[in-house]
């Protein structure tokens, strides 16, 4: 280590794990979002809450700024590190602490993997029920620093509602014990609610208590075709009505060709403009009445024009590809990402108008629109046109946004429904965050991390 600082980092920490090597920063410096070029100063494994706190010591005492890194798989750029930032990678704090049946609660590091987090939830015969695609992936701390969201929010809610207690040092080294696994606790400030979608601006989560449930009945998973999205809308509420949902996400045609080009199987014979996958309780002989009687309403209310329910657990799988393959479908053709909500109510006028308004300036841009529009969250993925180059392609994405986020304010809402801020979308936040709420979050910060050191420039 010929860098001054780190010298002095390796005298303090002799163990801890420390590199500089090249293929390190690289892959540690970005997360999935690919614009930046990294360039920290070096990466950092720490194996314990301790030496996590003596390294937010000294990047204090020597003015280094440092970037939480989790699974790396955010799509704002959350995690990149571009700017001779000590990455500090949780990969090594990776273990189940305690599971307890009676609080029904499992205390973890914060670099375990979304999936061994629901397996060992299942081990007990309890649920973790955060889930989406990348969790065989993604890290506990992370989902905690984005509040991410999801394929089952609609039943669940964001990772926010499974924080039981967390364990955070924060950017001026102190080390907080939030919450403590408490149901009640009505002592003032919920200074864990402050960490969770904070984006790594405040401090670094070093064990998280995650509130577990009852797995649900064994579930039916079905896939409609839908002709409109008012249609769409109304099988929803429908399907609220009459099935104890667990999901209830969509997709477009455009995507559906996407995934089948990736190698998923074709569904109908025909297409559709719009999909819906949904999977809901299918307990007993009288919910498979109900499967039927939801179905047959909407076909004859003209809402629903094709269906198939799965009957295996394979066929399940399969029709959850169609969703779940999206994003990796997507990735070859560069697109540029936007994750958005509004109210569920708002969700077809404020589609509308958006392709309206695509349509009209860039009627050569491919734009493929999906999501939970069950938590009214619509991704919206612009692919880039093969003979567009990448900062031509960037910058009139981030025009796109901008009338992107036009619309959104017209409509309540966000420009962040579950990726985050970031680096991406922090030139649009004070379009959906008020000036006197950006000085509050600023000054929250300032109090948290008095030299600024926790993940500067990202959100604020
Ligand atoms: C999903 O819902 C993820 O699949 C990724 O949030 C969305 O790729 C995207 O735009
Ligand atoms: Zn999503």
């Amino acid at each position: 280590m010929t860098d001054p600082r780190l010298a002095e980092l390796t005298r303090l920490l002799p163990d801890l794990k420390l590199s500089t090597d090249p293929g390190d920063l690289d892959h540690y410096g970005r997360d999935w979002t690919r614009r930046w070029t990294p360039a920290p100063l070096a990466v950092a494994w720490p194996a314990s809450v301790g030496e996590v706190q003596a390294i937010v010591r000294w990047a204090n005492g020597q003015g280094v700024a440092i970037v939480p890194s989790g699974g790396r798989t955010g799509l704002s750029g959350g995690a990149v590190a571009a700017r001779g930032e000590l990455v500090v990678s949780l990969d090594r704090m990776n273990r189940v602490l305690d599971v307890d049946p009676v609080d029904r609660t499992l205390t973890v590091e914060p670099g375990i993997a979304l999936e061994a987090v629901q397996n060992a939830a299942r081990e007990h015969g309890l649920l973790y029920p955060v889930n989406f695609a990348a969790r065989g992936s993604c890290q506990i701390g992370g989902n905690i620093a984005t509040n991410a969201g999801g394929i089952r929010v609609v039943r669940y809610g964001n990772t926010r509602q499974w924080i039981a207690g967390l364990k955070v040092v924060t950017g001026a080294g102190d080390l907080l014990d939030l919450n403590r696994g408490l149901v009640k606790n009505a002592s003032g400030y919920d200074l864990r609610h402050l960490v969770i979608g904070s984006e790594g601006t405040l401090g670094i989560v070093v064990e998280a208590t995650l509130s577990l449930t009852s797995p649900p009945p064994p579930s039916q998973v079905m896939l409609l075709a839908v002709p409109a999205m008012d249609a769409l809308m109304k099988v929803f509420a429908e399907a609220r009505r009459r099935l104890r949902l667990e999901a209830f996400e969509f997709f477009t045609d455009k995507a559906l060709r996407y995934v089948l080009a990736h190698g998923a199987q074709k569904p109908f014979a025909e297409e559709h403009p719009f999909y819906v996958v949904t999977e809901f309780d299918a307990a007993d002989g009288q919910a498979e009445n109900d499967t039927l009687a939801f179905f047959e309403y909407c076909v004859g209310e003209g809402w629903v024009v094709d269906g198939v329910i799965a009957s295996s657990e394979a066929q399940a799988a399969s029709l959850w590809r169609l969703r779940e393959g999206i994003t990796e479908s997507l990735a070859p053709h560069k697109p540029y990402k936007n994750d958005v909500s509004v109210r569920i109510s708002a969700v077809p006028a404020f589609m509308d108008e958006m392709q309206t308004l695509l349509d009209a300036e860039y009627p050569y841009f491919e734009v493929v629109w999906f999501g939970h529009i069950g938590d009214g969250n619509l991704h919206i993925n612009v692919l880039k046109p093969a003979d567009l180059d990448d900062a031509a392609f960037v910058d009139q994405c981030e025009h796109v946004t901008t009338l992107l986020v036009e619309t959104l304010v017209r409509h309540g809402g966000s420009i962040s429904a579950e990726h985050g801020i970031g680096l991406v979308k922090k030139p649009w936040l004070g379009s959906v965050r008020s000036e006197a709420e950006i000085a509050l979050m600023r000054g929250i910060k300032a109090v948290w991390d008095p030299n600024g050191i926790m993940n500067p420039g990202k959100l604020l």
